[in-house]
């Protein structure tokens, strides 16, 4: 039986943007970096970097920052990381702004203060950065729907899709005012959290629960927006041969939400799984966003990692066994694609923004083989998911590097 833990293989997008976005400027330091990353010469290339970011080059700082907080190609130093980070996005680098809101929402490298995650939100939509005004857009309650307006307003405008989106569900909107109050907005902005609610149990054995209303219709769309630019055909672990492959078991598409692919935003919805398992959000893995066209599926199987194979074992000794995963459904429109439970005989698809959950291993990591699911494929349009799987013990976010660092 195969079991899916290859989601670290995602691409390395937002590395390439930071080399991408600033490169327009180019400094020599930054030219010398991009020649030996050309020619995979990564001790050059690291040389490079830390020769720019001694002379703080912001995108020096900015790419060697995220080496730092990735463990690529140096030890891991989040602290360190943090601080090269800062130094580029006060320098005005778009994505750095941004890195510095996640990591100070996140308390990754520092102490987490959303004060300052929402303050660098700020600088950078006040800079003109959809991205940011987007987020701020979304952090916004619905009594400031006149700003909420603004921000989509412009975000829209850069061609922004979430934002574009949201904005023409909004039932009521009214002139975009001409000037933005950004103290407001700063007071304003806060973390959408889990509402009250109960659950409801939709199997005892296993104990599968259901949350109804946990996402609203807003974040789900915001998740399948920012899904986007990163869905890649979803992988499945083989546990003989350790390696993760494309397998006809798993056809879907899926997204990765690894530190560089989330936002302040995603970090929200990342709580908020987490409160609603009732586990720490450390002990989570990226949030992951499925995508399933007619035909696609995802093949029995199990989430846990199986301790008979030493493979598997391997992968427990060293983060943890999979104990919770946890199915949100972000959209309607399709037909079938319900989330199958083959031994306990039972098919579920929630509606839109409702939480599916349940445990893998008990608690001292045995499996529990009742668990055996499936994603069903949609007949016809498209399904939407968002997958989290929570460990037994915190985990360290370092990706595994991909060839196009
Ligand atoms: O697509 C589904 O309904 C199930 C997804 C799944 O099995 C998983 O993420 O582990």
């Amino acid at each position: 039986m195969l079991n899916d833990h290859g989601r670290r293989n995602a691409g390395a997008g937002p590395v390439a943007q930071v080399n991408r976005l600033t490169m327009a400027s180019a400094t020599d330091f930054e030219r010398q970096y991009e020649a030996a990353r050309v020619r995979s010469d990564w001790a050059e290339a690291r040389r490079c970097l830390e020769r720019g970011a001694g002379a703080d080059d912001p995108f020096c700082c900015a790419q060697l920052g995220v080496w730092l907080l990735l463990g690529h190609m140096t030890d891991r130093d989040d602290g360190a990381g943090f601080r090269l980070v800062r130094i580029a996005a006060r320098a005005g680098a778009p994505e750095a702004r941004r890195l510095l809101a996640t990591l100070y929402a996140r308390g990754r490298g520092v102490e987490a203060n959303w004060a300052k995650a929402v303050d660098w939100l700020v600088r950078g939509a006040r800079a003109g950065d959809a991205d940011a005004m987007r987020q701020l857009a979304f952090l916004l309650p619905e009594g400031l729907a006149t700003e909420q307006q603004a921000l989509l307003a412009a975000a829209a405008q850069a061609g922004d899709v979430a934002a574009q989106r949201k904005l023409s569900r909004m039932t009521q909107t009214g002139p975009v005012p001409e000037r933005i109050d950004w103290a407001r907005i700063r007071r304003a902005a806060r973390r959408p959290v889990l509402a009250d609610g109960a659950d409801e149990t939709v199997c005892e054995a296993p104990l599968v629960r259901l949350r109804h209303g946990f996402l609203s219709e807003d974040l789900c769309d915001y998740l399948i927006c920012a899904a986007g630019p990163f869905l890649t055909r979803a992988s499945v672990n083989d546990p003989e041969a350790g390696a993760d492959r494309i397998d006809a078991s798993r056809t879907n598409m899926f997204a990765n939400f690894w530190l560089l692919e989330g936002d302040v935003v995603t970090d929200c919805v990342d709580r908020m799984l987490a409160r609603l398992v009732g586990v720490t959000p450390e002990t989570g893995e990226p949030l992951s966003v499925l995508r399933y066209r007619p035909g696609e599926q995802f093949a029995p199987h199990f989430d846990f990692f199986d301790p008979a194979s030493p493979v598997h074992a391997g992968q427990i000794a060293q983060g943890g066994q999979r104990i919770i995963t946890c199915l949100v459904y972000l959209n309607a429109g399709y037909e079938a694609g319900e989330t199958a439970f083959l031994d306990a005989g039972f098919k579920i698809r929630g509606e839109p923004g409702a939480a599916v959950f349940w445990r893998n291993a008990d608690e001292d990591g045995a499996p529990d083989r009742a668990t055996r699911h499936a994603g069903l494929p949609p007949a016809s349009g498209e399904k939407w998911l968002l997958s989290k799987w929570f460990r037994d013990r915190p985990q360290t976010d370092v990706r595994t590097p991909g060839p196009a660092y």
